[in-house]
């Protein structure tokens, strides 16, 4: 059994049930974890209590408001962190934003505008806030993030969130590299396609699960519930000699050749 009793984990990127951020979160909470949760704007702090009260933190944990793309409002939130709990243990990132058109246009056509957006918000925030928590992490941590298959190869129309996901997944082994000397693991989970709101309005979203479904060892598709089982064990000590790795949780689709 995994037992994280005092231990403190700050979880960016829950924006409701469906996100994997709240299979992370659960499974934390599960394991006796402390939950701090980050939400993006005042129109979701309704929401991010709510999500609070059902992971059973209600006058455990904590809620605070943080753009990721705004270094003043980092600064802030860890500062409210801080005041509030004496050390944290665990950070988890699962943030990720391009511009809709990014998404849906040629790639060649990318702007550069687009571009900057979608490294700030989905590679940049990982650097920013590791940066923000480290001093926090007194006795050690764990940092882990989010990316997808489409960092290394080609899906349809994923385009510059492939590139970034790219640049992500160097950044761990970089952030591994930096924090290692000060017990800090840094490591992501790359899951399998999963219906979240990042994933509504994806035109051919079904034709991507279904490919999971032909092509995968497992012949289905992932569950919000096994990355979150996953990220916990990365986060525990039973991962403590791991660390700038990426851990797939894809049912075994990335093995697949045709
Ligand atoms: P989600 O929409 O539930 O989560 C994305 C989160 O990013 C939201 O909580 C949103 O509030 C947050 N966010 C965006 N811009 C922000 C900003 N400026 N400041 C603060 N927060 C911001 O969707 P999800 O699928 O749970 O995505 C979480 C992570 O998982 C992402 O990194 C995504 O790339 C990754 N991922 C998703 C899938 C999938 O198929 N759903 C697969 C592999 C990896
Ligand atoms: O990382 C992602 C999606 C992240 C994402 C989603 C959106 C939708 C709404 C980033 N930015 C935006 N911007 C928006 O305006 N995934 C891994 C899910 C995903 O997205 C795809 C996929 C998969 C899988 C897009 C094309 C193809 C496959």
């Amino acid at each position: 059994m995994i037992d994280l009793k005092g231990k403190v984990a700050v979880v960016f990127g829950l924006a409701n049930k469906r996100s994997i951020a709240y299979s992370v979160a659960q499974k934390l909470a599960e394991a006796g974890a402390t939950l701090v949760l980050s939400y993006q704007s005042d129109r979701l702090q309704r929401e991010a209590e709510d999500l609070l009260e059902d992971l059973g933190q209600t006058g455990v944990g904590r809620t605070f408001r943080c753009d990721v793309s705004r270094d003043e409002e980092i600064d802030e939130v860890f500062a409210q962190i801080s005041a509030a709990f004496p050390r944290i243990d665990i950070l988890i990132h699962s943030v990720a934003y391009a511009p809709a058109d990014a998404l849906k246009n040629d790639f060649l056509l990318t702007s550069r505008e687009d571009f900057r957006i979608a490294h700030d918000i989905s590679v940049y925030s990982l650097i920013a806030l590791t940066r923000a928590a480290a001093p926090l992490m007194s006795e050690g941590g764990s940092v882990l993030t989010l990316t997808y298959y489409g960092g290394e190869k080609v899906f349809p129309n994923y385009n510059v969130m492939g590139v970034a996901k790219a640049a992500l997944e160097s950044a761990v082994r970089y952030l591994a590299a930096s924090l290692g000397g000060k017990n800090i693991r840094v490591n992501a989970v790359s899951a399998g396609p999963i219906r979240t709101l990042a994933a509504r309005g994806i035109g051919d979203f079904n034709q991507i699960l279904d490919a999971v479904l032909a092509r995968a060892p497992l012949h289905r598709n992932v569950e919000q519930i096994e990355v979150g089982n996953t990220a916990l064990f990365l986060c525990s000590p039973l991962a403590s000699g791991i660390t700038g790795e990426i851990t797939f949780v894809d049912c075994g689709f990335n093995i697949t050749g045709v």
